[in-house]
């Protein structure tokens, strides 16, 4: 029997497509690779050193130890903390970029960039406990980003990260210090963890996972300060009516297609496109320029400026195959090797812009935020050429695009709800959880594997949790499944939610002047941007008094599939969130490690992990989890 791939209906329309060209997409790859080995998918696999690699029997019959003597527990714990560090080492990596950026402007260094949300800046000061009293704007940045590189620098193992402190609940910044899991350092955190997972290091499951926790918590750390920083400088994103799926590809402009992650590249692209549509309409493509967005550089593109996402994950070959996507610019993370190669098969230009991010047969034009403004005008001018080539008859842009109402950060919402009560903005939506209208929060989160037909588990979750009264946010992938498949609209709530949840989003859309409800999920951004939806939890914490644990809040990542994924699951566990995995973990080989992360967490941490392959059996048991918190506030 063949598994469905994709309930994205531009997969059914260009697949064909695709295989009629002799194009092997991710799909294919992944059918080529069944079965997929079964030690890795245990996590018991080891190719820690060179006398490996080795496997521990999962049936007890063959070797219980690697050749060093490891057990299946310890080879566990090392590798799923060792992708720990990945996510972590990515997500603080494009942190780190962004707060060299703010420095840079700081220092009048970087004329493409400037401070676009001025109000945004001095709130992250305030929030810093930075003393902004008669500095100017350039000064007030220096400190901000001279506070956010301390995070990357301290060396004292007692003083906890600044941005962490900064975010979360006293009480859960005891919880996890009592702990010894609150990072000073993200770097150290990592290379810690690096460190302690060579040979014959640390071989205790628990003190590995606990080392885990840790780094994921810095991953949490770089992404909060990624978020607040990018909207300093980009501008904090507010609801902005755009669409989403590979329709919003136009046949009569040049499409720049921005693809990766970090905001600092593509906003550049955005703003010199608007400058060199003149030349692509000279070049005979009467529409202009037409930027869209893939994955998470599409979602922070999108939600500041309304730039319509052509797809997420799963689905970044086939915006290749429509034969319309004149280049596709990516930087960082999530990139699929393959996308140079189908470029090649049409008049593509897939251009690297990352010294560390480079894919054979690619052009690479080099970016450096000092002389951003020369590589974006190169890179359009690139597309503007390749559009020359671009052959009309090979052109299949599926009819399909759906409406989104995108851009809820937390500023947004507020914004939204003091349009209710404007001296205590959070007192509606907190009486509406307390009386039961909302059952509860739900953040869906993560990506798409081929593991799960694409976008399949995010909408059938998602539907029958706004059906009991489950209130919805999205960043990520996730994000893109709901924008592409029309949850992100007026609509989906009037037909989705329930009674008293639809009753209380067209309260709070009537009164912010959407005329009608909010949409059924609330789009706050890339995979960075899970830190706002922790913000608005903190924010609801603090005003009820209690700590993250106690909230009927729970995370999905239903569909998960990358390192990243590992570590912000973890960290969201470690906020006290009951976290839902959609995919296999690869850590089943350990009855140990698995008791900790789905059982233990929970007394330690509050949050634990909970995994349900099944998408209708997974909303049932997040609702159950809910109506268990809600019993524990007595609401
Ligand atoms: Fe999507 Fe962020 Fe996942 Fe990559 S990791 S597949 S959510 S683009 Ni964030």
């Amino acid at each position: 029997m063949t598994m469905k791939l994709s309930t994205d209906p531009s997969a059914a329309t260009l697949l064909p497509i695709a295989k009629k060209e002799g194009i092997s997409t991710v799909w294919d790859r992944h059918r080529a690779m069944q079965p997929q080995c079964g030690f890795g998918q245990l996590g018991v696999c080891c190719r820690i050193c060179w006398k490996g690699p080795c496997r521990v029997d999962p049936f007890g019959d063959g070797p219980q130890r690697g050749i060093c003597g490891a057990d299946a527990d310890t080879i566990v714990a090392r590798n799923v903390i060792r992708m720990i560090a990945a996510g972590a080492a990515g997500h603080s990596e494009h942190g780190r970029h962004v707060a060299l950026a703010l420095q840079g402007v700081a220092e009048g260094r970087l004329p493409a960039y400037q401070i676009r949300d001025e109000a945004k800046l001095r709130a992250v000061a305030a929030k810093l406990d930075i003393c902004t009293e008669g500095q100017d704007i350039p000064a007030i940045a220096a400190a901000v980003a001279k506070a956010t590189l301390e995070d990357f620098q301290n060396q004292d193992h007692d003083a906890p990260c600044n941005w962490i402190e900064a975010t979360l609940t006293k009480k859960r910044l005891e919880r996890l210090q009592a702990l010894h899991v609150l990072p000073h350092n993200i770097d150290a955190v990592i290379t810690q963890i690096m460190g302690r997972t060579l040979v014959g290091c640390d071989a205790d499951p628990v003190n590995l996972i606990l080392g885990g926790i840790k780094g994921a918590l810095a991953d949490f750390n770089g992404m909060c300060l990624a978020t607040e920083l990018s909207d300093a400088l980009f501008g904090t994103p507010s609801p902005v009516i755009t669409a989403a799926n590979l329709g919003v590809i136009k046949p009569d402009a040049v499409n720049i297609a921005v693809h990766g992650h970090n905001p600092l590249l593509s906003e550049v692209v955005c703003e010199v496109a608007g400058q060199m549509d003149e030349e692509a309409r000279k070049a005979g493509a009467p529409a202009g320029i037409n930027i869209v967005g893939i994955c998470c550089t599409g979602n922070e593109v999108m939600v500041r400026h309304g730039i319509p996402l052509a797809a997420n994950y799963l689905s970044q070959e086939l915006a290749l195959v429509t034969g319309a996507v004149d280049a596709m610019v990516v930087d960082v993370q999530c990139i699929m090797p393959s996308v140079s190669e189908i470029g090649a098969c049409f008049h593509t230009a897939v251009i690297t812009t990352m010294a560390e991010n480079k894919i054979p047969g690619a052009t690479h034009v080099d970016f450096k935020e000092e002389t951003a403004l020369e590589s974006a005008r190169r890179i359009v001018a690139t597309a503007i050429e390749a559009y020359k080539r671009r052959d009309p008859r090979r052109v299949n842009i599926p009819d399909f695009k759906q409406t989104a109402i995108v851009g809820f950060g937390v500023e947004s919402v507020v914004a939204a709800l003091a349009t209710l009560n404007a001296e205590d903005p959070l007192q509606p939506l907190i009486e509406n959880i307390a009386n039961g209208n909302i059952r509860g929060i739900a953040l869906f989160a993560g990506c798409n594997s081929t593991q799960v037909a694409q976008d399949s588990s995010f909408v059938t979750m998602a539907k029958k949790l706004a059906a009991n009264n489950v209130l919805m946010l999205a960043t990520g992938c996730g994000a893109g499944s709901f924008a592409k498949h029309g949850l992100m609209t007026q609509e989906a709530t009037l037909e989705y939610a329930g009674d008293s949840l639809k009753a209380v989003m067209t309260a709070i859309g009537t009164s912010a002047g959407l005329n009608g409800p909010l949409p059924l999920v609330l789009h706050m951004g890339s995979c960075v941007d899970n830190s706002r939806a922790v913000q608005v939890a903190v924010a609801v914490a603090d005003k009820l008094g209690v700590d993250l644990d106690q909230l009927p809040l729970v995370a999905s990542a239903p569909e998960a599939m990358s390192e990243k994924a590992v570590a912000i699951g973890t960290w969201s566990v470690a906020l006290g969130i009951p976290t839902h995995l959609g995919t296999m973990p690869q850590v089943t080989g350990s009855a140990k490690v698995t008791e900790l992360l789905t059982q233990t967490a929970k007394d330690l941490l509050g949050g634990y992990f909970l995994v349900e392959l099944d998408p209708n059996l997974a909303a049932d048991k997040l609702l159950e989890v809910i109506e268990e918190r809600r019993k524990g506030l007595g609401i």
